[in-house]
Order: C-alpha cells, then structure tokens, then sequence
C-alpha cells in the first residue's frame, strides 16, 4: 500500500512536471515578440465597446412587451411635448401591427422583430396605440402644446 501510494505519488510529480513544462512552453510561444501583432490589433477592438455604450445615455425608447395579446402592466401612459420625439417599442411573440392612431402610422411587429417608432410630435392631442388586428390599446400617447 505504501509502496503503491509511493509510486501514483510519484506519478502525480511527473504529470505535474509534464504539465509546468507544456506551460512553459504555451508561455514561451505566446510571449515571443512575434505575439506583438496581436495584442496591438486586441488595444483598438476594445476601444469600439467603450465608444458603444456612450450613446446609451440618450433616452431610450418606452418599451411595450405584448403577451398574450395585451401589454404586460396594462396601457403604457407616454407623455411628450409637441416637438418632440414619440419614441416606443413594442416586441410581440406574435405578428401584430402596431397603429398610431392620429399620425396614422401602422408598423409590424413579430417575435424577434420588435417594431420602435420614433415619430416627431407635430400634432397635440391624445392618441391610441393599437394592436390592430385584435383591437387593444397598448398605449395613450399624450402630445402637449
Ligand atoms: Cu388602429
């Protein structure tokens, strides 16, 4: 028994052996100058994640998930002031048509393809948005003078 823990423990010493020197040569290689190249090509992928998550800040749009064929939380409320942007989104796990009534704007929506307005608020009042073919409201957008 001591005789044959003596030997898997020596074993063990030589994988570990094995192992430390195929690491030191993956380290060899990787660190040669020639590796040079690469990491100067990784310095400027970074650098489009960074300016990507800048524009963020500006607002996104209210986003409406339709299940079941209504909007999760009911009708979403949106104010904006004449002028500005009626900015929303609207995902559906079935093909809808989004109506904004008053602007008149119809746009389909399907699983995967979210539909986003972003109408300039020229006309003030208050608006439905509807799921078309099934005839319920998702939204009231109000544009105030
Ligand atoms: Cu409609």
């Amino acid at each position: 028994m001591l005789r044959l823990r003596h030997i898997s423990r020596t074993a063990a010493s030589i994988a570990v052996a094995a192992v430390v020197v195929v690491i030191a040569i993956i380290a060899f290689v990787a660190l040669r100058p020639g590796d040079e190249p690469p990491v100067a090509q990784r310095a400027p992928a970074a650098a489009p994640q960074q300016t990507a998550t800048q524009p963020a800040p500006a607002r996104a749009p209210a986003r409406i998930v339709i299940k079941n064929g209504a909007p999760v939380g009911g009708v979403r409320e949106l104010t904006v002031p004449q002028g500005g942007a009626i900015r929303f989104r609207v995902e559906s796990p079935e093909p809808v048509t989004v109506h904004l009534h008053g602007y008149d704007i119809e746009q389909p929506a399907a699983a995967g393809a979210p539909v986003v307005f972003n109408v300039e608020a020229t006309i003030t009042g208050v608006f439905e948005v509807e799921l078309e073919e099934l005839g319920v409201q998702i939204a009231k957008v109000s544009v105030e003078p």
